[in-house]
């Protein structure tokens, strides 16, 4: 069985410190409503690159203190700050999160053997699994497929959740490690990545539309590709007014439409403007209600 994973966002409050009661709400409603299979906490969506530390161990806390075992959870941990991605990777195994993963190190030009070295030390002293955090648009960092092959030396290193167009690549990834865990990140190119086998999808647009996209694979494993093209084609629809009206932002909104306190972004990123909110009750009426 394919699974379905919303990146879990944050919801903060004005000032930027974290609302926790908003936070919960959005994981109650991924569980109860889209009965996602599990969710990815920390990591782009959740807006993890620009919380403190303090920020990052509550959301982390948070989170599994609010899903327990009802879900599958994911805990991206990677910093460009090895110490603190070492530290959080045994922080969250302590909490008992059942994964763990990190993004590429990124904004120096690391080499290769830099980066392996990364991967290895955050493993080295958890019990536990990683999935590595391949998102080459926001990092600038692409991974070779001999380069993955390298990574996977480590046993503890399980499978990647691939935010990548290239599909080239993603055929020749799932071909050489058909025992690794490869996990989709653009929610857009969902039907495409199914076609390639991965094992399931991580994503932001699953916070709103998750049903859709659960039917969109089961219509892929029954092999109505017709159908799945169809709840694609909806499903980018919502993705595209999203993006056209900024994503992160515009998805809180749109939660606030559900009756889900979604808080809203941290500063820089922007801050609702009657525009953004018009856009986003649009966004509701049109492809969600
Ligand atoms: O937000 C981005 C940035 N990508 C997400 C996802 O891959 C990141 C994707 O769902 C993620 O899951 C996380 O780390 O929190 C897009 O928002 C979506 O496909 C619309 O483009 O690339």
């Amino acid at each position: 069985m394919k699974k379905l994973y919303s990146a879990l966002m944050t919801a903060f409050n004005d000032d930027g410190s974290i609302n926790e009661a908003g936070t919960r709400e959005m994981i109650r409603y991924n569980i109860d409503v889209n009965k996602v299979d599990g969710l990815y906490v920390g990591g782009s969506t959740g807006e993890n690159f620009n919380m403190s530390h303090e920020q990052k161990e509550q959301v982390f806390k948070i989170a599994i203190d609010e899903a327990k075992n009802d879900v599958d959870l994911i805990a991206q941990v990677g910093s460009l700050d090895l110490n603190e991605a070492k530290y959080l990777a045994k922080f969250v195994t302590d909490l008992g999160y059942p994964h763990i993963s990190a993004v590429t190190p990124f904004y120096y030009n690391y080499t290769f053997e830099q980066i392996k070295d990364y991967y290895n030390e955050i493993v080295k002293d958890v019990d536990n699994e990683l999935i590595i955090y391949s998102i080459p648009a926001l990092t600038g960092v692409s991974l070779s497929l001999d380069q993955f092959d390298e990574l996977f030396e480590n046993p503890k290193i399980i499978g990647i959740k691939y935010t990548n167009a290239d599909f080239f690549l993603l055929e020749r990834v799932r071909n050489r490690f058909p025992d690794k865990l490869i996990l989709s990140g653009f929610d857009e190119m969902l039907l495409p990545a199914l076609a390639l086998g991965v094992d399931g999808a991580i994503g932001s647009t699953y916070n709103l539309n998750a049903k859709r996209a659960k039917a969109e694979m089961n219509a892929f494993d029954a092999g109505d590709i017709d159908k799945a093209r169809q709840l694609q084609k909806d499903s980018n629809d919502l993705i595209s007014a999203l993006i056209a009206n900024d994503i992160y932002p515009s998805i809180k909104l749109v939660f606030k439409e559900l009756g889900v306190n979604a808080g809203v972004t941290k500063k820089p990123m922007a801050q609702p403007t009657p525009e953004m909110i018009a856009g986003a009750k649009k966004i509701y009426n049109d492809y969600l209600k």
